[in-house]
């Protein structure tokens, strides 16, 4: 299904070049801070950044440049850009403080940054630390070492480095949840490979959709949500800066949107703010990072009427590579293999086990896990599967459904226990708006349920609410599984991505 990639390609000049080529020149690229920008802009100012890459900072094919900024044009162009010239893209989450970038700075050996001005101060400061400073240039800034002066000196028109298909183009972070952050290394035409999948076959994208979503360009997720699969089939997307969910409902009225890209939380936020937009020009809404629950599942539906695309991808993985298209979705699974991957589950011993059995989470297709210099690639890749540190079970139709990562599988006197199941029961419980459920050390069954429970806002926790909370899990799964220990919080920790934290809580749980 998949088209054969030649030899040499350089996916900036497949994704912008070919489609102003094919007369997609004044269709609209980018809206968002910068107004509106066709592909046709979009292409001169990234063939300006280009030639500043080579020209003024004198990189060299595969030097490693660092990117940051809020999600937006400018941002956008300097990745393309990046690629266009032959280079590898580094992107960095926004949040990222000095120590983070420093860490990145080294284990990438990035040889220069392209920095928006708003997050100035902090990448300053990681510069400072870094064994071997790079060069540095500020965009959407009024100060010195701008790169938009320096784009100004230039032409809008720059004849692509020749790369080969096998180069790599994006070093990819992981979002850190657990450890040392991780680089992962993808090339060019696994960049082409995931915008010819989940978009092509799953979300079936046309060349009039708009797609709008939070996540952010530096994250994999966005990258390719917001950014590449909209530019595969010459459609618009609007980059965000600032984000809320009304922010997001008036945008998705004000530009006529079509696809939304975000993930479970947002839905959740968005859901109920919903009555007050015309969200009528919506087609599909996409959620990927964590696992959708049947109740935000249902809270979404009834708020925008369309059944909701849920899909597993990874960093390791670049994109999304199970998920079902919108007329094929079985309530609770994830989906199927996205066409061109493979899928199965595994047993602690590495061998696959059939239907109704979970374990672990194997997948194979035209991306994968590449580390950077990491000794942990030989924990994701085993005999030639990617194995994504998730409990997966399969049904007799090939439907994957998600348990929990591997980690946050409980084990309490012998039964396995999945957190997120238990989640989901305390979810359908009116009274709870978000919870965690960890293990707990204990004496007797070696590890107990806990859960952490963010109540609705007027409702006060109490012993008697911890009762009754137990109680409805009790009644409504099976009992072994119920939250031995409860505790009331404000709020959950999440990573910038919108992932919960679960690692924290099980800390905290474990007393440390
Ligand atoms: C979890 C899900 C259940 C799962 C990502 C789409 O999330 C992305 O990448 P990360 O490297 O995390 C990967 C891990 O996140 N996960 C993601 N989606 C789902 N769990 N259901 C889901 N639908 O544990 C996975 O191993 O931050 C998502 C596209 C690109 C991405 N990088």
């Amino acid at each position: 299904t998949l088209p054969a990639y030649p030899a040499r390609i350089n996916c900036a000049v497949e994704l912008l070049d070919t489609m102003v080529a094919a007369g997609r020149g004044d269709a609209p690229a980018i809206h968002g801070a910068h107004g509106s920008w066709s592909y046709a802009m979009l292409q001169a100012q990234v063939s300006r950044i280009a030639h500043v890459l080579r020209e003024d900072l004198g990189l060299r094919t595969g030097n490693r440049v660092l990117v940051r900024g809020a999600n937006n044009a400018m941002m956008a162009a300097s990745i393309l850009a990046i690629w266009k010239a032959g280079l590898i893209a580094v992107p960095t989450m926004p949040l990222l403080r000095a120590k983070e970038l420093h860490t990145i700075l080294d284990l990438a050996e990035v040889n220069a940054v392209l920095c928006a001005g708003a997050l100035k101060q902090e990448m300053v400061l990681g510069i400072a630390q870094a064994a071997r400073p790079p060069a540095v240039l500020y965009f959407d800034d009024d100060g010195p070492a701008s790169l938009e002066a320096l784009m100004a000196t230039r032409p809008g028109n720059y004849t692509a480095v020749d790369t080969a298909a096998e180069d790599v183009c994006i070093i990819g972070f992981t979002s850190g949840t657990t450890g040392r952050p991780k680089g992962t290394m993808h090339f060019h035409r696994d960049v082409m490979a995931i915008c010819d999948c989940f978009p092509r076959s799953t979300l079936k994208v046309q060349a009039d959709d708009v797609f709008i979503g939070t996540p952010p360009l530096a994250f994999t997720f966005g990258l390719g949500g917001l950014l590449l699969f909209p530019m595969r089939f010459g459609a618009a997307t609007v980059l965000m800066e600032k984000l809320s969910p009304d922010l997001l409902l008036k945008a998705i009225t004000d530009y006529r949107v079509t696809i939304c890209v975000t993930a479970p939380t947002f839905y959740r936020q968005m859901a109920p703010l919903a009555v007050n937009h015309d969200l009528g020009s919506l087609r599909k809404s996409v959620s990927a990072g964590e696992a959708l629950s049947l109740e935000t599942r249902q809270r979404s539906q009834e708020a925008t009427g369309l059944a909701m695309i849920d899909g597993i991808g990874a960093t390791e993985m670049l994109h999304i590579f199970i998920s079902a298209a919108d007329d094929q979705i079985r309530p609770g699974a994830t989906g199927k293999p996205i066409p061109g991957y493979t899928a199965c589950v595994l047993d602690a011993a590495g061998r696959q086990v059939g239907p109704g059995v979970p374990g672990r989470l194997a997948v194979k297709g035209p991306t994968g896990c590449r580390y950077l210099a990491d000794p942990r690639q030989r924990e994701y890749v085993v005999n030639g599967w990617n194995v994504t540190g998730d409990t997966y079970e399969m049904d007799h139709d090939g439907y994957f459904w998600y348990r929990a990562r591997t980690d946050d599988m409980i084990i309490s006197a012998g039964y396995n226990i999945a957190g997120p199941e238990v989640e989901e029961g305390l979810m359908q419980h009116p009274d709870v708006a978000e919870c965690a459920v960890v293990a707990c050390p204990d004496e007797e069954r070696g590890q107990v349920v806990m859960a952490y429970v963010v109540l609705k806002q007027g409702i006060a926790p109490s012993a008697e609410m911890a009762k009754t909370l137990q109680d409805f899990i009790k009644q409504n799964i099976a009992p072994y599984k119920y939250p031995r220990k409860i505790e009331f919080r404000t709020r959950l920790p999440r990573t910038e991505t919108g992932k919960l934290q679960r690692f924290k809580l099980r800390l905290e749980a474990q007393g440390q």
